[in-house]
């Protein structure tokens, strides 16, 4: 299939795995952007659009590097880390100081968190943002431990790590609790990292807009403004942001007028958790106790977000205490759960493959958004393009549960698709034509690691190691309020991640 064809036509069947010379020369393109968008400590998502350190794509770009750098990986990692606050959040950008302010809005004389997060702990070496991305860390840190256990061993990477970790998770499941009921809450659309989704249009509307004046935006700069957030919701963005800095960062005191509890974040929080169990029994220590808080948080997941008539879980508005109606790719991503319930996967599998994802039938690629919604747009920004971050997770939460035939099929799509448009950070899931900038970071970085998987899964099983739900666990769900039945004790094999380095 040529790059021509991925890039005009609709709709293609799949040619199942990439022959290993064509897998070879997508991996050594992948490496030249990893090493072009590389800065020393860390990895730039892309050099003109966001030439700073942002949190899920340096977790994103880590998993992807440990296959041709193991000890970059750990160094992009850690130079994260080092950033860290005091009170465990891990900032959403961390800021290269030689960077002219004017590359990239909101700057850190927007954030000032070294002033404004003092007392939360900011740190007073480096500028931040205030706000957080979604947990990839744990997860990313095993994986990245994994395809190096030696490198890792003798540079002291997982237990150097291991404080920060945790603190950053107990951070989101201590002071992001803010609905009480076992899951993280997000304070902005940004903070989950799907930041335009048609999702938040509802909880952004009873926010008031920063005067455009007050601020210049710099994305402009870079790319065409259809594919980029409209000025209206930008306003709200920095209106928002603005007044949790003019809250010093305390998440106790900020009114948070924009908080929602997202199942994209959460199922991330729970893979993380996972990961956590497999660390801490690496280091010796109670991985089951990691173990049994995801398997609480799954449960809440179930309880809070999922919505029986959709198929699918929806982000929770703790200010108007509703499900979001909007079917958002983030209410496919608990798949990534290992115990998520046998029923829930399955009508999560008929929901990716029905109607408003249409993978297989009418989208080789998962859209960021429904694709039938009224607000769906194939090229704006988190508003149906498919990103390749989803995707990957998609892929990981289909081979988990066994579903390995559909997981290959996205395999091989994702990675032909990444080829095909440069690695553009979005594509249309229709045409696959490419969006937003292009050589980018996670878009290069998790080619690489499909391909990897790819390399190690034989064709028709499931990968090797790679625990999966038990079938026909019996479950039965229900939407907030109802009756539910989970599965008690773990489905799913004990540790949520891939055996060897997958
Ligand atoms: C704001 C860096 C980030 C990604 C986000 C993506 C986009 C930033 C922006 O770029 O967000 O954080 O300026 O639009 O939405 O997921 O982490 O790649």
């Amino acid at each position: 299939m040529t790059t021509r064809l991925l890039a005009h036509s609709p709709y293609h069947p799949v040619r199942p795995g990439l022959l290993p010379p064509r897998a070879r020369a997508i991996t050594r393109a992948a490496r030249r952007v990893l090493r072009a968008n590389w800065c020393g400590g860390s990895t730039v998502p892309s050099r003109g659009l966001y030439p700073h350190q942002w949190s899920w794509d340096s977790a994103f770009i880590a998993i992807g590097q440990r296959h041709l750098d193991p000890a970059r990986a750990r160094r992009e990692l850690r130079t994260l880390f080092a950033a860290q606050w005091s009170d465990g959040r891990v900032p959403h950008i961390v800021f290269h100081p030689d960077v002219p302010l004017g590359a990239y809005f909101p700057s850190p004389d927007f954030w000032r968190s070294s002033y404004h997060g003092a007392g939360r702990g900011a740190p007073s070496a480096a500028e931040t943002s205030g706000i957080v991305q979604p947990p990839v860390h744990a997860l990313a840190a095993w994986l990245v431990h994994r395809a190096d256990p030696e490198g890792s061993a003798a540079e002291g990477f997982l237990a150097g790590l291991h404080p920060a970790l945790l603190a950053w998770q107990n951070y989101l499941t201590g002071p992001r609790d803010l609905g009480g009921g076992g899951l993280a809450a997000i304070v902005h659309p940004w903070e989950s990292g799907m930041d335009n989704s048609p999702a938040w249009d509802r909880p952004l509307a009873r926010i008031t807009p920063a005067n455009p004046r007050g601020f210049r935006r710099a994305d402009l700069d870079h790319g065409a403004a259809d594919d980029r957030p409209t000025d209206l919701d930008y306003g709200r963005y920095v209106r928002l942001a603005a007044d949790y800095r003019d809250h010093d960062y305390d998440d106790a005191t900020a009114p948070h007028p924009f908080a929602v509890e997202d199942p994209g974040l959460n199922a991330l929080l729970i893979a993380s958790e996972h990961a956590l169990g497999d660390i801490a029994d690496a280091l010796g220590l109670d991985g089951a106790a990691h173990r049994a808080a995801a398997r609480r948080r799954t449960g809440a997941l179930v309880d809070r977000l999922w919505n029986p008539h959709t198929g699918l879980f929806h982000p929770r508005d703790l200010v108007g205490e509703r499900l979001l109606a909007e079917r958002g790719a983030a209410g496919l991503l608990p798949l990534i759960a290992p115990d998520l319930p046998a029923q829930a996967v399955t009508e999560l599998r008929r929901t990716l493959a029905g109607p408003h994802f249409g993978l297989g039938t009418s989208t080789r690629l998962v859209p960021s958004h429904d694709l039938l919604g009224p607000a769906f747009d194939p090229s704006r920004y988190w508003r149906g393009p498919a990103w390749f971050n989803v995707n990957w997770l998609v892929e990981r939460g289909l081979r988990l549960h066994g579903a390995e035939r559909e997981a290959r099929d996205l395999r091989t799509a994702a990675v032909t698709a990444a080829a095909g448009s440069g690695f553009a950070e979005y594509l249309d899931p229709h045409t696959l034509a490419a969006h937003g900038t292009r050589e980018f970071g996670w878009t290069a970085a998790l080619t690489v690691d499909l391909l990897a998987t790819d390399a190690q899964t034989t064709d028709g099983h499931r990968a090797a190691g790679v625990p999966h739900t038990a079938a026909g666990h019996p479950a039965v769900l229900r939407h907030s309020g109802g009756s539910r039945t989970v599965p008690d004790g773990a489905t799913a094999g004990d540790d949520g991640t891939a055996g060897g380095t997958s």
